[in-house]
């Protein structure tokens, strides 16, 4: 029996790899928290990301690249399922503290599971943070391997969560290892690129850097299991220097993973993305950009974006067409051969032309977090902050002002009108949580 099994493998595998060689891998990378002006290729004058500078300036930067959300498991499960994360009741962070029960329902149809469709090796280190319980692990969302953490952040060498909870996993088991969480995830990229090279894979590389806590390779770790501990004390850090160290060991990691590809001869069948999750905190640059992290501002989720695929992509572009995150997904399983089936009804779109040139007109785009909500059409942007008697309605024009300093809305009534409209019918629309038809 076993040996007719085998036979039969045997038999399938020339139609298997039909293809396959032709497939490029993807590297996908994500950096948390890291805002417009975080890089050097973005403006950065005090950190040196040669790295990624060198894939900017090579590949396609693009300076109209925003995230989902202006917070963390929002943006997330947007990237996972290709829509709006309202739709997928993602609309805030899922918390260490309150939310330990929740997590991106196993019903949606992820990324992970559209490339394992496809016949990608895939894996997800780092972070996760679209649910706490061992149900909600990335292995039951079409990711092979899984090893990194499932809260917002951890310490970075004592891997514990704001609320004191030990929080590094392997597989759907939480398993301790020691080391300083970007070299891990930077070091099992390097293992699975090795141990994987044979296929065609999916490499998605989530950074906890440079969200706090704010600690580089020798800043002592601090947070102790069973008690709550969220950032270090002030004074015990000198934060602007290992801010920015946070940023360049991540850009090392990205030096070391083109490395590898080039030593295996793979740089020219594999796609690189960067990208981030959000706007800066406190502590990092929106690159003049109103707003910050959380806000619905530009500075809240107009991040980098940066698509590298040598001899596919252009050389050395810049793209300035609005991409977001939930763009990512139906691009990438259309440069892995596949197609979005009609019953999915994503939001996202795919994006290779425009990479590679076209001008695209888009459908109006929306963000929303907390009582604050946008809609874009064109270059117009309506900002609406604040509930009742404190909402504020704002217009802006991004070509002109892309840092939202003149409010147009007094003398544009009839486009704060439409936009409001537009936003209205949005927001109805995605209440309703429904998982991607299956
Ligand atoms: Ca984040």
């Amino acid at each position: 029996m076993k040996k007719q099994i085998i036979l039969g493998l045997i038999s399938l595998l020339p139609i298997s790899l039909v293809g396959e060689e032709t497939k490029p891998n993807i590297i996908f990378i994500m950096a948390d928290d890291l805002g417009y002006g975080g890089l050097s290729c973005y403006g950065s004058e005090t950190i040196k990301t040669p790295h990624l500078d060198a894939l900017a300036a090579t590949g396609v930067r693009c300076t109209d690249f925003h995230s989902n959300g202006a917070v963390c498991s929002p943006t997330r499960a947007a990237l996972m399922t290709g829509r709006y994360q309202q739709r997928s009741g993602v609309g805030g962070v899922i918390t260490a503290r309150n939310h330990r029960d929740t997590g991106l329902a196993l019903s949606e149809w992820t990324m992970g599971e559209a490339m394992k469709e496809l016949g990608y090796e895939t894996a997800l280190f780092g972070k996760w943070h679209l649910g706490y319980p061992a149900k909600f692990n990335p292995v039951h969302q079409g990711f092979d391997e899984f090893k990194g953490f499932v809260s917002g952040n951890v310490d970075y060498h004592r891997h514990i969560d704001q609320e004191g909870h030990f929080d590094w996993w392997k597989q759907d088991e939480k398993k301790d290892e020691p080391g300083y969480i970007t070299d891990l995830i930077t070091n099992d990229a390097l293992s699975f690129i090795d141990r994987r090279k044979e296929k065609p894979f999916f490499l998605v590389l989530h950074h906890g850097a440079p969200h706090y806590p704010l600690q580089d390779r020798e800043t002592p770790g601090f947070r102790v299991i069973g008690k709550g501990n969220r950032d270090q004390p002030k004074q015990k850090v000198d934060r602007k220097a290992v801010y920015a160290k946070m940023i360049e060991i991540m850009d090392e990691g990205v030096g070391r993973i083109v490395g590898k590809l080039e030593e295996l001869k793979l740089r020219e069948n594999t796609l690189i993305v960067f990208c981030s999750d959000n706007g800066p905190a406190p502590d990092g640059s929106s690159g003049g950009l109103r707003g910050r992290k959380g806000q619905v501002f530009e500075g809240g989720h107009r991040v980098p974006g940066i698509f590298h695929w040598p001899g596919q992509l252009p050389k050395g572009k810049v793209c300035k067409t609005p991409i977001l995150t939930m763009d990512l997904l139906p691009t990438f399983v259309s440069l892995g051969g596949g197609e979005i089936e009609a019953k999915r009804k994503l939001d996202g779109i795919d994006v290779t032309e425009v990479l590679k040139g076209s001008v695209l007109s888009r459908k109006p785009l929306f963000w929303k977090h907390g009582s604050s909500s946008a809609a874009r059409e064109g270059d117009w942007k309506l900002v609406v902050t604040g509930a009742k008697k404190k909402k504020q309605i704002m217009l802006f024009h991004l070509d002109n002002d892309r840092n939202e300093t003149v409010d147009l809305s007094s003398k544009n009534p009839e486009k704060v009108s439409r936009l409001l409209g537009l936003l209205e019918s949005w927001e109805k629309e995605v209440a309703v949580a429904s998982p991607v038809s299956q």
